[in-house]
């Protein structure tokens, strides 16, 4: 594993959070352990993919600093898997741009999974997979969106509509939008300029702003995210930047007109100078996904949050509230029984996570003395007697201490952890655990000497 430890976005992260999430149950941001945005929602087989891209740690001449795109996953809407990175600009052959991976959107379409990716001055790019969490490979060796204003191309947002055509639309501070052809990497070019068409930016389509130059304007400014719900598609975007904030347009076909609906998600003091949202229904319930600066204060170091809303009865979208405390119930309860990819998180502390899909798994790391992860809503059924857990430490290993419903809970169970002969070195460890029943929150707490103690695969209750 790499060595490397992210002391200043532990720093950052202890800092910012440490008091809040021991005083409230806090559920956002939904991922702890890197800054991610643009989140992307997709369901899929009873699972939330959420993709998001990926503000570095480190921030680069004080701009967005971005080098690939990220997904992590939920049945529950309160545990996050991380599925790590699933693309990267690297994934590029044709071009060198080494900045710039922007807010994607991924649809899955007779078992393919279509990745559209901005890469910011390159203009909109597609990767495919088998899979819904890579790996994604270029299947065109350029550009899908190649238009004379290459700069203004970004914010992919895709939907197929009922009668299987699907649209994507794009663009900051414009708003364009390409028929795809049902093999999802070319387009229709018989319509508008070599089939990409320019929507007309009017104040009854997106509400009205007057522009830099005093001109009459529109409140879009970028981050679309369009859908069809019952009979009226939606068109969500980031308005008036900067700062930005969140309104909303419908209208009676993919593809118009438009009529600008109001504001959905205000500016916040918690919130970037950036917003950006994405929608999905998804086991009878209404989420948002948008993204804010609650672990860094930072603008380019943004993280994801979610809330659950509920359409109103004739389908406009309320005023939501940002709020820390975020989804609050879980939609299904975690079976222990099975393996649990130990990077299944509600809440962690301290914590990053290595590894990837494509190399082979993505597992908890840079473990230190003190940190911990939290698991919601897990169903110990009628009590377990052991425990297992994937480990491998360089070092002298650590503990993992059990509990149960907050940090300090009840422990039910210690598992020790000794060197395994390398960071890489996987083991099995076991532990008796207290006969324990019912739905409960499991705290893992991590606790050892100096420096980092091992990094932790996955669980299992026996
Ligand atoms: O993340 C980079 C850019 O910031 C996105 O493309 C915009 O939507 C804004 O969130």
């Amino acid at each position: 594993m790499s060595k490397f430890k992210n002391t200043c976005l532990k720093t950052l992260i202890l800092g910012a959070v440490v008091l809040t999430a021991l005083t409230i149950n806090a559920q956002n941001p939904i991922v702890q352990t890197y800054f991610t945005a643009d989140p992307a929602p997709m369901v899929y087989d009873g699972t939330v993919y959420m993709y998001s891209s990926h503000d570095e740690d480190t921030t680069v001449n004080n701009f967005f600093t971005m080098y690939d795109w990220r997904c992590y996953s939920s049945k529950d809407m309160v545990n996050w898997t991380d599925h790590g990175m699933v693309a990267s600009l690297k994934d590029f052959d044709w071009m060198d741009k080494t900045n710039g991976a922007w807010a994607p959107q991924a649809i899955e379409r007779d078992g393919k999974f279509y990745l559209y990716v901005p890469i910011h001055g390159e203009g909109i790019s597609v990767l495919v997979a088998d899979s819904p969490t890579g790996p994604f490979s270029d299947p065109i060796g350029k550009r899908l969106i190649d238009s004379d204003h290459i700069w203004q191309d970004i914010d992919p947002t895709v939907a197929i509509d009922d009668d299987g055509q699907a649209y994507l639309y794009w663009g900051n501070p414009g708003l364009w939008y390409v028929k795809l052809n049902q093999d999802m990497i070319s387009y229709d070019r018989s319509i508008g300029q070599d089939g990409v068409v320019t929507v007309e930016m009017t104040a009854e389509a997106f509400g009205y702003k007057e522009s830099r130059d005093g001109q009459a304007g529109t409140t879009y400014t970028e981050g679309p995210w369009f859908y069809k719900r019952n009979d009226l598609y939606y068109m969500v975007y980031a308005a008036e930047g900067i700062p930005e904030y969140i309104a909303y347009s419908t209208a009676p076909s993919p593809v118009g007109p438009w009529t600008y609906r109001g504001h959905i998600m205000e500016r916040a003091d918690h919130l970037a100078f950036t917003n950006h949202a994405g929608t999905i229904d998804f086991k009878g319930n209404s989420y948002i996904f948008y993204h804010d600066q609650a672990l860094s204060k930072q603008g380019f170091k943004r993280s994801v949050s979610v809330e659950q809303f509920t359409y109103n009865a004739d389908g406009s979208i309320p005023l939501i509230t940002p709020t820390k405390e975020g989804v609050t119930k879980s939609v299904a309860n975690l079976n222990p029984y099975q393996k649990v990819e130990a990077e299944t998180i509600a809440w962690s502390e301290g914590l990053k996570t290595a590894g990837n899909t494509k190399d082979g798994g993505v597992y908890v790391a840079n473990i230190e003395n003190g940190d911990y992860l939290k698991v919601r809503s897990v169903d110990f059924g009628k009590g377990a007697k052991s425990i297992e857990a994937g480990v491998a430490s360089a070092s002298n290993g650590g503990k993992i201490e059990i509990r149960l419903d907050n940090l300090n809970g009840e422990l039910i169970g210690t598992v020790d952890v000794k060197n395994t002969g390398g960071w890489q070195k996987w083991a099995t460890v076991k532990s008796s655990v207290k006969k324990t029943t019912g739905v409960h929150d499991v705290y893992f707490v991590f606790t050892g000497g100096e420096g980092e103690l091992f990094n932790f695969d996955f669980w299992k209750l026996k």
